[in-house]
């Protein structure tokens, strides 16, 4: 009688005891944020691979993203951050296609406590606290490297006079402002640089192709120099040069910015001299970036990655593949 007494104790303790246990939390299959991301457009190899970053960051942290693209078109992106905001995501991040034209829309994303970070490119406005940050490449940098690149590649032609053509991104967006800042002013103290004609390319390879037709009608065996704001447009220019009798990169010395893996390779060929680094690979900082705004930490203003120049200046056949 005792030992079923006692077995009966036993087990009432053991049952009391579990019911107890606390179990192991539910593995959450919440995401651990929800971010609305409005994307320029897909212009280009950079912006192609800069899309894909972000994807692959966001799975790689759980983070629910919805991503747009805006087409090329602001007003696209302008509805698309109201989606946002009415759908109340976590964080609203975008890459502004231009500068102007953000303070409304922006005002309402602050008004519904949405913070928006700033990826690739910057806005003006004389509006306080519409971001909290900025992730994108230091534009001028970028100029002003490409330019330090030209004054060492005249010195080692020993070229007396250089004229330079500049096809541009987009107008008014901060890489197209900033890049050609950068150049103009790393060159303005060299007497033998000269600027003949800067003209806009809007970042499109068509565009690049267009232009260096019309400069090469304009202008022809003068060209010394071609400042391509990125790879797109100096692709689409490198078979006008070509066509028209000239060898680039001999000819004339031929000048990017991007650093996608079309370039460089054509870079190893010799047909472009020198590539400007500008990574599209922003996703992990972004998705930190948004955690920690979510989590309400501070966050700093600017964040730049770190960004190289690749040229005839070095063994090229040691470039790492890109990625982009
Ligand atoms: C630069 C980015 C530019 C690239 C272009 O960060 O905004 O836009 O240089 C892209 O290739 O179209």
């Amino acid at each position: 009688m005792k030992k079923k007494l006692l077995v009966l104790i036993c087990l009432i303790l053991s049952f009391v005891l579990c019911t107890g246990c606390s179990k192991e939390p539910e593995q959450s299959n919440e995401p651990s944020l929800l971010l609305g991301f409005s994307q320029i457009g897909s212009e280009s190899a950079w912006r192609i691979g800069n899309t894909r970053d972000i994807e692959e960051a966001a799975g790689k942290q759980g983070i629910s993203l919805m991503l747009e693209n805006a087409n090329q078109k602001q007003e696209n992106q302008i509805a698309a951050i109201r989606r946002f905001i009415a759908y109340k995501v976590d964080v609203i991040a975008f890459s502004p296609i231009v500068e102007d034209g953000w303070d409304n829309v922006l005002k309402e994303a602050k008004d519904a406590g949405i913070p928006v970070i700033l990826v690739d490119r910057d806005i003006s406005t004389e509006k306080e606290g519409l971001t909290s940050c900025l992730i994108g490449a230091d534009f001028y940098r970028e100029g002003q490297m490409a330019g330090e690149y030209l004054i060492r590649k005249a010195d080692s032609l020993g070229l007396e006079n250089v004229n330079i053509v500049e096809i541009t991104g987009t107008i008014n967006s901060t890489p197209m402002r900033q890049r050609q800042a950068g150049f103009m002013d790393a060159i303005a103290g060299d007497t033998r640089m000269n600027v003949m004609e800067s003209i806009d390319g809007d970042f499109l390879k068509s565009r690049g192709e267009e232009n260096m037709r019309y400069l090469l009608d304009k202008y022809g065996e003068d060209i010394d120099v071609v400042f391509s704001h990125n790879d797109e447009m100096t692709l689409g220019a490198l078979p006008e040069i070509e066509k028209a009798g000239f060898i680039p990169g001999k000819d004339m010395i031929i000048i990017s910015i991007d650093g996608g893996q079309d370039a460089i390779n054509v870079l190893k060929e010799g047909k472009i001299n020198c590539v400007v680094e500008c990574t599209p690979k922003l996703g992990g900082i972004l998705m930190d970036t948004a955690l920690k705004l979510k989590a309400g930490e501070a966050v700093k203003e600017i964040i730049h990655p770190d960004e190289q120049v690749f040229s005839d200046e070095q063994d090229t056949a040691k470039i790492e593949p890109r990625g982009y």
